[in-house]
């Protein structure tokens, strides 16, 4: 008897990688197996846990890349983020510096965990290094 994955949430420890993703573990029976072996008490079971790529890749979980806004930084400085980090044209970015300026807070962009991540600290590293205090954030779509 080999257990491998299927269905359910994948394992804290399960990466995605290039579309793979593992499945929650079943049992499968694989030739040569004796019938409910591993029930009839100790010793060596013959059970191993494996992990099976799942064929049907699942769609990541999406993040939200905010910017918040404050009394001090420079709007030009807001354009220059967006426009660097997230690949907006002037009035792209001059529209989202806007509407954050206005209303407290405004999208960047919408991004994979990782990918999220990485643009919120290139963010505040940037306006760390200029000393001004923007802040950006993540959140779940
Ligand atoms: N409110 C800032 C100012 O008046 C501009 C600003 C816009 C700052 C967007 C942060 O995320 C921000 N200079």
């Amino acid at each position: 008897m080999i257990r491998v994955s299927k269905g359910g949430q994948r394992p804290e420890t399960c990466l995605v990688v290039a579309g793979l993703d593992f499945e929650e573990p079943q049992q499968v029976k694989l030739a040569g197996d004796k019938e409910k072996k591993e029930d009839q008490g100790g010793g060596d079971t013959g059970t191993q846990v494996i992990t099976k790529p799942r064929t049907k890749a699942k769609k990541p979980r999406l993040y939200k890349v905010l910017l918040l806004n404050d009394d001090y930084t420079p709007m030009d400085f807001v354009i220059f983020i967006l426009e660097q980090c997230f690949n907006k044209s002037r009035s792209e970015a001059t529209g989202i510096m806007l509407q954050v300026h206005r209303s407290g807070i405004g999208i960047c962009g919408v991004f994979t965990y990782e990918v999220a991540e990485t643009k919120v600290s290139q963010v505040m590293n940037l306006a760390k290094q200029s000393e001004h205090p923007l802040q950006c954030t993540m959140e779940k779509e």
